[in-house]
């Protein structure tokens, strides 16, 4: 359908009253709401729903690079790419979406982006809604080139919250970090739970599969689950930076923190005829659920 914003998009609806809304420009998730209706994806006021730049907010695909180290756009071409729906996508190795709202998109390159990345592959995403509200993703790139290639990933989520002063996330404790902000020098965090007071911007290496963004001020906590993506970025772009981004609003980057399951140390190759899959879910629970007040 176009009737919202005036962009090709699916929504996939759960029984209880859960949905997501889907994209195909850059196959973005750009809202994913709970069953009492409320969004846990942060979307700027200042988004610009035009392609071919992707949305400020929700969760956009970053592929085949992340980062901006490489010859090709900030965070790849993925994002920026009209997916087409994946009528007959090979099974998945796991019954994962049994029960669940989904649809599949693909990505294949184009002329253009082989000029700029001459690798062909296949890049599949299949989004899927539990009746829970259970939000997962599961990625998969097949190298279908004569030579191998290798790739970074990440699932840039911006996640909502009340107040960033009132976030903390739980499972980064003692990993090592790259920290962009200075020059992606690598440090280790202490033993307490992440908070915020000023700009982060960091890529945590090894994470667990599983950590948790407490929102204190909403009692709400999310979970994210990750397999294939040994990565979570994290980024807040503060008051300065906001106020650089044309699609950001100047007081917005309290309403959001970005989590991202990736995968960005250590690249992947992949050889010909080989496949890759990186999964995250996210859950969205009352915070009492987590031992929390
Ligand atoms: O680590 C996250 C990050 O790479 C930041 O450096 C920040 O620039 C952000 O992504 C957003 O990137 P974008 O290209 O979407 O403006």
């Amino acid at each position: 359908t176009k009737d919202w914003k005036g962009i090709d998009h699916v929504v996939l609806r759960g029984p209880q009253g859960a949905s997501a809304r889907i994209s195909f420009q850059g196959g973005q998730v750009i809202s994913w709401r709970n069953d009492h209706g409320e969004e846990l994806l942060f979307t700027s006021s200042k988004a610009i729903f035009k392609s071919p730049k992707s949305i400020r907010g929700g969760i956009t695909i970053c592929f085949p690079e992340f980062g901006n180290g490489g010859s090709l756009e900030q965070h790849g071409f993925a994002r920026n790419k009209l997916w087409v729906v994946d009528d007959d996508p090979p099974p998945l190795p796991s019954n994962d979406s049994v029960g669940k709202s989904f649809v599949d998109l693909l990505l294949k390159p184009s002329e253009e982006d082989l000029k700029f990345w001459p690798h062909s592959f296949e890049l599949r995403l299949r989004i899927s809604l539990a009746p829970g509200g259970n939000l997962t993703l599961i990625s998969r790139v097949r190298n279908i080139n004569g030579k191998p290639f290798s790739f970074s990933f990440a699932y840039h989520t911006y996640l909502s919250v009340s107040d960033i002063s009132e976030v903390r996330i739980e499972g980064l404790e003692t990993l090592d970090y790259l920290d962009n902000l200075y020059h992606k020098e690598r440090f280790t965090e202490q033993g307490d739970a992440l908070t915020f007071e000023s700009e982060v911007d960091r890529i945590y290496l090894n994470s667990p599969n599983v950590i948790a963004v407490l929102d204190h001020e909403r009692k709400r906590t999310y979970v994210i689950r990750k397999e294939g993506l040994p990565d979570i970025v994290v980024w807040d772009p503060w008051e300065k930076k906001s106020k650089s981004m044309v699609n950001f609003g100047d007081e917005e980057y309290k309403q959001m923190v970005c989590v991202d399951a990736a995968l960005v140390e250590k690249p992947i190759t992949l050889k010909p005829g080989e496949e890759w899959t990186g999964l995250m879910e996210i859950s969205a629970v009352p915070s009492s659920f987590c031992g929390e007040n």
